[in-house]
C-alpha cells in the first residue's frame, strides 16, 4: 500500500505551494498545499507522538525575526539545527518557528542561537513540548505555551 494513502495525504492536485507550520499548535507539523484552480489542502498531522520542541526568535540588534540565525540543539549525542528563513518556496512560507522532534527525549541538553550579527545565546537544561522565545536580549527563554 501506498505509504501517502495510508497516512491520508495523497492528493491528485495539480500542487503548487506547500507550507508546514504548526498550524493547529498542538506540537507537531502539519502541511497546506496550495493548487492550481483548485482550493488549497490542509493537512493535520495525527500521527506525531515523540517530544518536541519550538523555538522562536525576537531579534533587537538583529532583525525582528531573527531571519538568518542558526538554531542548534543537542540532546544527548544527537544534534539538529535549523536555520530561520524567508521565502522557503513558491508561493508559500513557511513558519518561523524553528520545530524539533526530540523522539523520546523530554529535556534539550543545550540549545545555541547564532544570530546573523555573530552574537551567540547557549541555554541548557530546557524542557522538551513547548514553545519557547528567545529574545536577543534576554538571558533566560520565555515560555510561549506547553505542549
Ligand atoms: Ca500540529
Amino acid at each position: 500500500m501506498e505509504a501517502a494513502t495510508a497516512y491520508g495525504v495523497d492528493s491528485l492536485g495539480d500542487g503548487r505551494g506547500m507550507a508546514l507550520a504548526d498550524f493547529d499548535r498542538d506540537g507537531d507539523v502539519d502541511v497546506i498545499t496550495t493548487n492550481y484552480k483548485a482550493p488549497a489542502q490542509y493537512f493535520v498531522n495525527r500521527v506525531a507522538r515523540d517530544h518536541w520542541l519550538q523555538v522562536r526568535l525576537r531579534g533587537r540588534e538583529n532583525n525582528r525575526d531573527g531571519i538568518g540565525a542558526i538554531i542548534r540543539i543537542r540532546t544527548g549525542e544527537k544534534k539538529q539545527m535549523r536555520v530561520v528563513s524567508a521565502g522557503d518556496g513558491y508561493a508559500s512560507q513557511f513558519s518561523r518557528v524553528a520545530h524539533f522532534g526530540t523522539g523520546g527525549s523530554k529535556v534539550i541538553d543545550e540549545l545555541e542561537i547564532r544570530w546573523p550579527n555573530g552574537k551567540r545565546q547557549v541555554f541548557r537544561g530546557i524542557p522538551a513540548d513547548q514553545m519557547i522565545e528567545i529574545d536577543e536580549n534576554e538571558s533566560q527563554v520565555i515560555l510561549v505555551k506547553k505542549g
